[in-house]
């Protein structure tokens, strides 16, 4: 199903978005102004497409550090992200108590994830059973990183999944690298959907560069799951183009020539490409969207920067059941 022009302006508008934020948080901590930022720059097109490929509003999610462009297309807003990376009052997923990027939004069904990486498997699981147990059309997409699918949680959450049909997608994001070690030393196999037929459930590689064949691939993985046809496995295969996180040097161990040549397949690029190609997006509507973005996020640091930090009687308050927002 093609989506329609508006669609695709909308995935990469919000893409756009999750890049010039994600860019101006990098700044931030060079300039001593946060104390860490954990990047998703080279995974945007991976996440919108399994953002727009599931009912938001309807559906679950568990995602993982490097979503920040998933979330803010479940309504997680530049300013959000600014409190969290700030550490100020009314930061919705945790009141500031959490590390940044560690998501949560009950309002939109996301939940939250502790940073052992892998103990979200076991709880999307548990969540697609409990959708199972009642009957209802949801489907449950949890994501994570693909070094993170050596761990014993993912195995046993994907298992349990597999043997019960539960509508779960698995989206593996792979960016290569687990920190600084590389894929040949996370597997023995040569992909990770591979690990699919070990455990029984249907397994996908798809292009997570390209965020129109991602968003096809998911879609389909919801329609078998909602279809009580059981989990699937989702491999998008993307690079990193930042270091691990504000603390990693990746010089250290890959080559500027490497991350050179996958910055000429930048994912955000190849989708403005397509759609000035498909005639969808103009080059003067690009520009007046890459200011709107440029100046959202300037707007956000500034409300952020001015917001206070939480009150010590904050500290255990509130919790997941009680979310808070900000005005
Ligand atoms: C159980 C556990 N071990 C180690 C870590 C430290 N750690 C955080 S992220 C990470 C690398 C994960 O790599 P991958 O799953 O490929 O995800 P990516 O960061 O590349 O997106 C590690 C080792 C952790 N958070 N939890
Ligand atoms: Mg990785």
């Amino acid at each position: 199903m093609t989506l329609s022009k508006d669609v695709q302006l909308e995935m990469y508008w919000t893409m756009l978005l999750a890049r010039r934020l994600d860019e101006r948080a990098w700044v931030l901590h060079r300039q001593g102004k946060i104390a860490f930022h954990i990047s998703g720059i080279g995974h945007e097109a991976a996440q919108i497409g399994a953002a727009f490929a599931l009912e938001r509003g309807k559906d679950w999610w568990v995602p993982y550090y490097r979503d920040l462009a998933l979330l803010l297309a479940l309504g997680y807003s530049p300013l959000d992200f600014m409190l969290a990376l700030m550490g100020k009052r009314g930061e919705p997923t945790s009141g500031a108590r959490q590390m940044p990027s560690h998501w949560s939004l009950r309002a939109a069904n996301v939940v939250s994830h502790s940073s052992p990486v892998a103990t979200q498997t076991p709880h999307a699981a548990g969540i697609g059973l409990g959708i199972k147990m009642r009957g209802d059309d949801a489907v449950v997409l949890t994501s994570i990183g693909e070094g993170s699918t050596a761990q014993g949680e993912w195995y046993e959450g994907v298992n349990w999944a597999a043997i019960h049909k539960l509508p779960v997608i698995f989206l593996v994001e792979n960016n290569i690298y687990a920190i600084s070690v590389r894929q040949e030393m996370q597997m023995a196999v040569e992909s990770v959907a591979a690990k699919a037929a070990g455990l029984g459930l249907t397994g996908v590689a798809v292009d997570g560069l390209d965020v129109l064949e991602t968003q096809r691939v998911v879609a389909e993985a919801a329609a078998r799951a909602r279809a009580g046809e059981g989990p699937t496995l989702v491999e998008a295969k993307v690079y990193r183009l930042t270091p691990h996180s504000s603390d990693d040097d990746d010089r250290s161990y890959r080559s500027r020539e490497e991350v050179e040549s996958w910055k000429a397949q930048d994912p955000l690029v190849r989708f403005r490409e397509t759609l000035l190609k498909n005639k969808v997006l103009t080059e003067a509507a690009e520009a007046e969207m890459d200011e709107r973005a440029r100046g959202q996020v300037e707007e956000a640091v500034r409300v952020a920067q001015e917001a206070p930090y939480p009150e010590v009687s904050e500290a255990a308050y509130p919790v997941y059941a009680e979310e808070i927002r900000h005005a």
